[in-house]
């Protein structure tokens, strides 16, 4: 087996070998002929080139409009409703837990220890808004709870036995 794959791989060093032997012996040969055909291929080269700058220079700008960081920036009154968590082995540690709702809220996720998963649900429990929880590094959710209500909060990365126990509550209301 070992010695019919060394053979295969051998002949295709081979052929390999001699394609690059046969076309740099005839690369400078027939300049004249390629000539056209080169004037071609670069004439349709720019124009290939409009038609992409044309076509998705406007897709990019649209699609970049409707990225939500500006939106969520613009749409506070005033500053936003700041959270710092941090996630431990095996709890939540935030400095507040009510918000407003309808006002933009800011949470600073780290870790104190491993990578947790800092996910918040509804009250439907469907996810709204998550972020990794890593040691050494702050990662910032932006978002807007429209919906007043006890969100709950759930470590999304499994990080030990008792990961099933982080959870915590964020409360969305009028405050
Ligand atoms: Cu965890």
């Amino acid at each position: 087996m070992q010695e019919t794959a060394w053979m295969v791989s051998l002949v295709l060093m081979l052929m390999i070998t001699f394609g690059v032997i046969f076309v740099a012996i005839n690369s400078h040969k027939r300049e004249e002929e390629y000539g056209p055909l080169v004037k071609r291929a670069y004439g349709f080269r720019t124009k290939l080139f409009w038609v992409v700058a044309l076509v998705f220079l406007p897709a990019m700008i649209f699609n970049l409009m409707d990225l939500p960081y500006d939106v969520s920036r613009a749409a506070g009154k005033g500053s936003p409703q700041v959270i710092n968590v941090t996630g431990h082995m095996w709890y939540w540690e935030m400095d507040r837990d009510q918000v407003n709702a309808g006002q933009p809220v800011e949470i600073h996720v780290t870790s104190a220890d491993v990578n947790h998963g800092f996910g918040i649900y509804d009250t439907d429990m469907r996810l709204v808004a998550q972020a990794q929880a890593m040691p050494g590094y702050t990662n910032v959710i932006r978002h807007t709870f429209n919906k007043e209500g006890t969100y709950k909060v759930l470590c999304m990365e499994y990080c030990g036995v008792a990961h099933h126990n982080m959870m915590t509550e964020i409360k969305v209301g009028n405050l």
